[in-house]
């Protein structure tokens, strides 16, 4: 596996004035021996995989596994023939709205540095496991290709939750989504579930077998949402594809886990010190990564070999995550950005941060977890050291991104159980009341906080006027359905307890809040 290294500097030309190389296939054989390699000839590598969404974290986390799993595979089958070719596992890797990754990866033969960032150490990995690199706009007919090959087993994908157009209260397809409306209108589709359709109408029309189809969204039941789309989807065009989709395709949930923060000036500056090779696109990531994947039926790279796990019910390990980690984060993010903090690590330093956040992992989070004889406390432990960890410079502003898709799963489904069960539940309260202060865009010193989301002119409209008046600025946010459904804002007792929230921010700033939360004299409903 990777090797530690400690950095160097210096060009593989040798010439001091001659600019650096850049990393690519070529080159390979003069990458430092500190650095993991590829244990394949990745030019031999044919695509098994296609993956959708060919972000930072594919890359850092079932990119770099998969390499790991061709190695195992490999090295197995490989011993005493020298010139085995490589199992065929290759990821076709697709960018459907930006070209920057598949801009950048290009001149390197799809290549790229991980950056695993321990405590004290890095370890360098270059992935060879992208075969093929799509951007889908520039090539509107090579998924097309990719699903007309038999070799094509699975289908992966990153696309956050605003790529599935799920209506949020009846999770089905929203039909009258403007991307959705364009791409019913398009003889080939540009979203990632229009282009996923037309690629099993594909497979049918041609009489092979579907391919496997993964989310790796963090997403509640990620594998039946997705299931839910596609069928959706199918239905506005061929009724009969719909029903193909829902008896013959397999779309198991999975949970995925690996904090990757945004790549900086100093992830390519350290990247090119170890290589001594230009790479314009590595990931830095912690060391950390889990993949607990749902059972299913047919072939897959050896994932289980390099740390996957197959478990009959990803639900308990959905769960957590969701909860506890991103929950967490979303809650950290919100009151660390209000705080002035520009990552998690800076926000976690702060007095108080990290009592909250085990107080709200554990007395909120904890309790509205399915039954499972999963050790909580180690696992709220396990992340509070994450979270500190100072070689991962987590934006909150990244974490904080499309936050109005993102509280449903995180704060409001514990805060709906907690609140059914009469528990109360002060630090998810606060955490919702200081998304609502972020989304005036001004921190507690008034500087600006930068913020996207898909609402944001609905939110913008919602903080406009009703800073000074807590009560009015609670009853604007609860007014938006697509966040807090039909049920949440008829509830007079939430409303009081947000409103108490919101003004505690704003007297005491979100440190103050914090440790008043913590020292438990926010209080939330009637306790
Ligand atoms: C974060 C996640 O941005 C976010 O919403 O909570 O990206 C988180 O870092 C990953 O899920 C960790 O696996």
């Amino acid at each position: 596996m990777s090797a530690f290294l400690s950095c160097h500097s210096g060009g593989a030309s040798g010439a001091a004035s001659a600019p650096p190389l850049r990393l690519s296939r070529a080159q390979l054989d003069a990458v430092p021996r500190g650095v993991h390699r590829p244990r394949f000839d990745p030019a031999a590598l044919r695509p098994g995989i296609l993956h959708l969404g060919c972000g930072s974290f594919h890359r850092a986390h079932q990119a770099f596994l998969t390499q790991q799993a061709i190695e195992a595979e490999h090295s197995a089958a490989a011993s005493g023939q020298r010139h085995a070719r490589p199992p065929a596992w290759g990821i076709v890797a697709a960018s459907l709205m930006t070209p920057g990754t598949v801009q950048a990866l290009a001149p390197q033969d799809g290549l790229y540095t991980v950056l695993e960032r321990g405590p004290g150490e890095v370890r360098a990995s270059i992935v060879g496991s992208l075969s093929r690199l799509v951007f889908v706009p520039d090539e509107p007919l090579a998924l097309g290709q990719t699903f007309a090959d038999p070799a094509l087993r699975i289908v992966t994908l990153t696309i956050t939750a605003s790529g599935y157009f799920q209506d949020p209260l009846t999770g089905r397809l929203d039909a009258q989504h403007a991307s959705v409306q364009q791409d019913l209108r398009l003889a080939q589709p540009a979203t990632a579930i229009g282009v996923l359709v037309e690629g099993l109408r594909q497979r049918r029309a041609r009489g092979f077998p579907a391919p496997v189809v993964l989310s790796c969204d963090n997403l509640p039941s990620n594998g039946q949402r997705l299931r839910q789309a596609c069928i959706d989807f199918a239905a506005l065009r061929d009724d009969r594809l719909a029903a193909w989709i829902a008896g013959q395709v397999q779309f198991p949930s999975t949970m995925v886990d690996r904090i990757v923060p945004v790549t900086t000036a100093q992830d390519r500056e350290q990247a090119a010190r170890t290589l001594g090779l230009v790479d314009a696109a590595p990931v830095s990531a912690e060391l950390f990564s889990q993949w607990v994947i749902e059972h299913f039926e047919g072939e897959r790279p050896r994932w289980d070999a390099v740390g996957a796990q197959y478990v009959p019910d990803v639900g308990p390990w959905e769960s957590s995550k969701l909860r506890l980690l991103n929950g967490g984060h979303l809650a950290i993010a919100c009151l660390g950005l209000l705080a002035g903090c520009a990552t998690v690590a800076d926000a976690m330093a702060l007095p108080g941060f990290s009592a909250y956040a085990l107080r709200f992992m554990l007395d909120e989070q904890k309790p509205t977890l399915p039954p499972s004889d999963h050790d909580i406390h180690a696992y709220a432990r396990q992340l509070l050291a994450r979270w500190r960890s100072r070689g991962i410079a987590h934006q909150l502003e990244r974490v904080a991104r499309d936050a109005s898709t993102k509280l449903d799963s995180r704060l409001l489904a514990s805060l709906r159980d907690n609140r059914q069960a009469g528990r109360p539940a002060p630090c998810t309260v606060l955490a919702i009341a200081a998304w609502m202060r972020c989304a005036a865009c001004l921190n507690d010193a008034g500087e600006p906080i930068e913020l996207t989301d898909p609402l944001h002119e609905t939110l913008r409209r919602a903080a406009a006027g009703t800073q000074a008046n807590p009560a009015r600025m609670v009853d604007a946010f609860l007014g938006i359905k697509a966040v807090f459904g039909e049920d949440l804002p008829g509830n007079d007792s939430l409303r009081r307890s947000l409103t108490r929230a919101v003004s505690l921010l704003q007297q005491r700033g979100a440190r103050g809040a914090v440790m008043a939360c913590v020292a438990g004299t926010l209080l939330d409903g009637d306790e």
